[in-house]
C-alpha cells in the first residue's frame, strides 16, 4: 500500500483551473469483499469460456461463445470503479471488455453466461454478441446499450451527462443531483472521433462525466503510441482546459481506488469532467480467435503476467481486511455461484426464431413492458394529437410551419430540446429555428459543437435519459460523419429486445435549392435511411404535411429522420394552410393529390410539385400519390391505385440506381404484375452528383417536361 499523496505516475494533471477545483481524496470506505467477489467472478467466467473454447473440437456449437473477450487484468480496477457508481441516476457507457463493471452494477452471473451463449432472455434475447451488453434499471445505475464499434460508446455518455443537468436544473428533479455519466474505453479508443467529440462536449459544457481509460498498451495488436503520441493520453491532455486528470497503476487496488475516488468526487462535486487513466495488463489474447503470435513475444506476455492485479488484491486484503479463511470461503462462494449460474444458463432455451423481427419498432399493442428511454406511454398519450386538420386561414411557408410546430412542442413538452450547429443564437442557417432560443432559453434550444457524431450520439444518450431530443443536421450530406451513431440508434431497440429505446428526431435539410445545387448541400440520398433499420423517414412536400409528420415524430416512440427540402423551405410550392397545433399524420399514410384513371405517378418531397404540374397536362388520366414517408411507405395506397390504373411512373430526386423507386417498382412487379398494362417507369437522377450551375442542375434533375414525357410514353405503351 502506498502512503505517498500521489504515487509516481499519478500526479494530478490538467489546467491550473482544474487543479484548483480538485477535491480532496474521499475517505472511501469501499466494500472490498464485494469488489473481490466481483473480480473473482469475472475471472471465473473468463476461465469457463476460455476452457470451453479451447475444446472447440469436442464442445457442441451451442456451448461455445463465438465472440469471447476476457477481462483478465482489467477486472480488479473495473470492480473498484463499479463501487463508485452508486447514484440511482448514474449511467455507464461501456465496451466489450467491461463485464466486471457490468457484474458490479447488477448483471446476474446467469445473464453474463447465458447471453454470450446466445440463449433466450438475457440482455438481447440471442440477438447480439454476449460482450455487447446493456443494463436497464429503474432505481439504480444503468449501463447504456453497448455497441460493437470502438469509440461509439463516448458520445451517448455525454448525452446522458447533459441530461443529468437538464433533469436537475431545468425540470427541477432533485433525484438527478450529484449523478454522473461514466464512459469506459481502452487506449485504442482514444484515437476515435467519438472520444474527441465527447471530450469537447464534456469540457465545453462542463458535464458531470468521468472518462475511464484502461490502458493495456494494445489495441488488438497495435501499440498505444500509435493511438496517441508517446502512448499516454493523460499526459497529452495535460493542457486541456476544464479537465481534471488522474493517471496511475490499475493493478494497485489502493491507488486505483484513490484515483477513481478523486475523480468521482470532482465530478459529483460539480467540478466538471474528469479523466482517469489506469494502466493494466492484458492477461489474455485480444479475443477468442486471437493467439497473440506475431505481435507479442513470450517475454512480453510473461512480463504482463507478473502484473496480474488479482494476487495484488489478495495481498491488499489478506489479512488486513479479510482473514485467510475468509478469502478461501470467498473463493468457494464464487465457484459455487458460477457453477449454479452456468447450469441455469445452459438450461435456458434457444431464442424463438418467430420473434426475431420483433422490436425493430415500438409496439404498444400487447401491453409489453416499456423500454428504458424516450417518453413514457403515459406521457405520449397525454400529448395526444388529432388527425383532423384545423381550418386555419393562415398560409405558412414550410420553414415557418416547422418553426411553429417546434415552438408548440417546446411549449407543451418540457422534456423536448432543440439543438444543432447554429440552431441557437442564429436560428439555424435556414432560419427555421429563429427566435426559439430567445423564447425558451439556452438550456432548451442551443448550439452544439461541430460534430455530427456528437449531435446524434448525444441525442441517443438524452433519449435514453427520458428526454425528446430534436437535433438538426445542417445539410443532409453532413449526416455522413454521424452514420455510426445513426445506425446504432436505429437498431438499439431491436438488439436489446425492447429493454432500451432511443426515439430521437433528426431534422435534415437537403435536396436541390432554388436554382442552385452542388454535391455538398443538395444531396438527398434518402434511400440510405429507408435501408437502415428501425428508422421512420418523413419527406413532406408541403407545410401542412410537415406539421403533421414532425409532430407525430416528436410525440412518438421511434427514431425519425425528417427531411426539410431546401427548395420548399421558403417557396410557394412548400406553402400550405397551417393545419393546427395538434395536427398529426400517422407515418406510412400517403396522400392522393389528384385522382386519375390511366396512370399512377408516385413521388415524394419537392418533385411532387413537378409531378402535379406534369399530370395536369393529361386531364383526369393521371393519379398523383405523394408518399409523404418512405419508411414506412404506403404500399396499400400505391397498389390499390396501380391495380386500378394499370400503369405507374415513379419520380424521385435520388439516384436511379438502388433509389427508393426501385423498391416500389419491385413491389409492383410482384404484387401488381397481373394488373400492369405497361412497364413500371422511373424518372430519377442518372447517378450523377448534384451540379452547381443551374443549366447543369436542370439537365440532371427530373423536370416537369421530362416527367410529362415519361407519363406520355407510359400511357401509349
Ligand atoms: C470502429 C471500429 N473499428 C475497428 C474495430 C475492430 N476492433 C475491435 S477491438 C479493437 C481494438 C481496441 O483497442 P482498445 O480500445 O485499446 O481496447 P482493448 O481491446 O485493448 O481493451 C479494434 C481495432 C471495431 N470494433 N470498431
Amino acid at each position: 500500500m502506498t502512503t505517498l499523496p500521489f504515487p509516481r505516475g499519478s500526479q494530478p494533471r490538467g489546467s491550473s483551473k482544474a487543479r484548483k477545483a480538485a477535491s480532496p481524496a474521499p475517505a472511501t470506505r469501499l466494500d472490498w469483499r464485494g469488489i473481490a467477489y466481483n473480480a473473482l467472478v469475472s475471472r471465473a467466467l473468463d476461465d469457463v469460456e476460455e476452457a470451453t473454447n479451447r475444446n472447440k473440437a469436442t464442445v457442441p456449437r451451442e456451448h461455445l461463445v463465438l465472440y469471447q473477450f476476457s477481462a483478465r487484468g482489467h477486472d480488479v480496477a473495473q470492480s473498484i470503479l463499479g463501487a463508485f457508481i452508486d447514484h440511482p441516476r448514474d449511467a455507464a457507457s461501456a465496451y466489450y471488455r467491461s463485464r466486471p463493471l457490468l457484474l458490479s452494477l447488477g448483471l446476474t452471473i446467469e445473464d453474463a453466461l447465458g447471453s454470450p451463449l446466445g440463449r433466450a432472455g438475457g440482455f438481447s434475447d440471442g440477438r447480439d454478441i454476449g460482450v455487447v451488453c446493456n443494463l436497464p434499471n429503474a432505481n439504480g445505475p444503468i449501463v447504456l446499450p453497448m455497441s460493437g464499434d470502438v469509440g461509439s460508446q463516448y458520445t451517448p455518455a455525454a448525452g446522458w451527462a447533459q441530461a443529468i443537468g437538464y433533469h436537475a436544473n431545468v425540470l427541477g428533479d432533485p433525484s438527478w443531483k450529484g449523478a454522473m455519466s461514466v464512459v469506459l474505453g481502452g487506449e485504442g479508443s482514444v484515437a476515435t472521433n467519438g472520444f474527441w467529440s465527447a471530450l469537447t462536449m464534456a469540457t465545453t459544457l462542463s458535464l458531470p462525466m468521468l472518462f475511464y481509460v484502461e490502458d493495456n498498451g494494445l489495441g488488438i495488436s497495435v501499440r498505444g503510441d500509435m493511438q496517441t503520441p508517446g502512448g499516454d493520453i493523460a499526459r497529452n491532455l495535460g493542457s486541456f482546459d476544464n479537465l481534471f486528470i488522474r493517471d496511475g497503476d490499475g493493478t494497485d487496488p489502493d491507488e486505483s481506488a484513490r484515483l477513481v475516488g478523486e475523480c468521482v468526487a470532482h465530478v459529483r462535486g460539480g467540478g466538471g469532467p474528469a479523466l482517469v487513466r489506469l494502466t493494466v495488463p492484458r492477461l489474455c489474447s485480444h479475443s477468442g480467435p486471437d493467439n497473440q503470435r506475431g505481435y507479442r513475444t513470450d517475454a512480453e506476455i510473461a512480463a504482463d503476467a507478473e502484473r496480474d492485479p488479482l494476487p495484488r488484491l489478495r495481498d491488499h486484503l489478506v489479512p488486513a481486511t479479510l482473514s485467510e479463511s475468509a478469502w478461501k470461503e470467498l473463493e468457494a462462494e464464487v465457484a459455487r455461484d458460477v457453477q449454479q449460474a452456468l447450469d441455469a444458463a445452459r438450461a435456458r432455451s434457444n431464442p424463438d426464431p418467430l420473434t426475431v423481427s420483433r422490436w425493430l419498432y415500438a409496439d404498444d399493442s400487447d401491453g409489453s413492458p416499456e423500454a428504458f428511454g424516450g417518453l413514457s406511454r403515459a406521457e405520449r398519450s397525454a400529448l395526444g394529437g388529432s388527425t383532423s386538420r384545423a381550418e386555419t386561414p393562415d398560409v405558412v411557408r414550410f420553414a415557418e410551419a416547422v418553426r411553429r410546430t417546434l415552438r408548440r412542442e417546446l411549449e407543451v413538452n418540457p422534456k423536448l430540446l432543440v439543438f444543432g450547429e447554429d440552431v441557437g443564437r442564429k436560428g439555424g442557417v435556414h432560419l427555421v429555428t429563429e427566435g426559439l432560443q430567445k423564447q425558451f432559453g439556452e438550456a432548451r434550444v442551443f448550439d452544439t459543437s461541430l460534430s455530427e457524431e456528437g449531435i446524434i450520439g448525444r441525442s441517443v444518450g438524452m433519449a435514453i435519459a427520458g428526454l425528446m431530443p430534436v437535433a438538426e443536421i445542417q445539410f443532409r450530406k453532413y449526416a455522413d460523419p454521424a452514420a455510426e451513431q445513426l445506425n446504432n440508434c436505429g437498431t438499439l431497440r431491436w438488439r436489446t429486445a425492447n429493454r432500451f429505446a432511443a426515439p430521437i428526431v433528426v431534422r435534415m435539410p437537403g435536396g436541390f435549392g432554388k436554382d442552385v445545387g452542388d454535391p455538398w448541400h443538395s444531396l438527398s440520398d434518402e434511400v440510405r435511411f429507408a435501408h437502415a433499420y428501425g428508422w421512420q423517414v418523413a419527406i413532406p412536400s408541403n407545410a401542412a404535411d410537415a406539421v403533421g409528420l414532425l409532430r407525430a415524430a416528436m410525440r412518438g416512440a421511434n427514431p425519425t429522420i425528417f427531411f426539410e427540402h431546401r427548395s420548399l423551405l421558403m417557396t410557394s410550392d412548400g406553402s400550405a394552410h397551417y393545419p393546427g397545433d395538434d395536427y398529426v399524420i400517422p407515418f406510412g399514410k400517403a396522400a392522393t393529390l389528384r385522382a386519375g384513371t390511366d396512370v399512377t405517378v408516385v413521388s415524394w418531397g419537392a418533385l411532387v410539385h413537378r409531378c402535379v404540374q406534369a399530370a395536369a397536362r393529361f386531364g383526369d388520366r393521371v393519379e398523383v400519390i405523394d408518399l409523404r414517408s418512405i419508411a414506412p411507405w404506403d404500399r396499400d395506397c400505391v397498389l390499390a391505385s396501380v391495380v386500378r390504373t394499370g400503369r405507374c411512373v415513379i419520380a424521385h430526386e435520388d439516384n436511379i440506381t438502388a433509389g427508393f423507386g426501385a423498391e416500389i417498382a419491385a413491389t409492383l412487379a410482384k404484387d401488381a404484375f397481373w394488373y400492369l398494362d405497361a412497364p413500371v417507369e422511373r424518372v430519377a437522377v442518372q447517378d450523377i452528383p448534384m451540379p452547381y450551375h443551374p443549366v447543369l442542375l436542370d439537365a440532371v434533375l427530373p423536370t416537369v417536361d421530362s416527367i410529362a414525357e415519361r407519363i406520355d410514353a407510359t400511357l401509349s405503351a
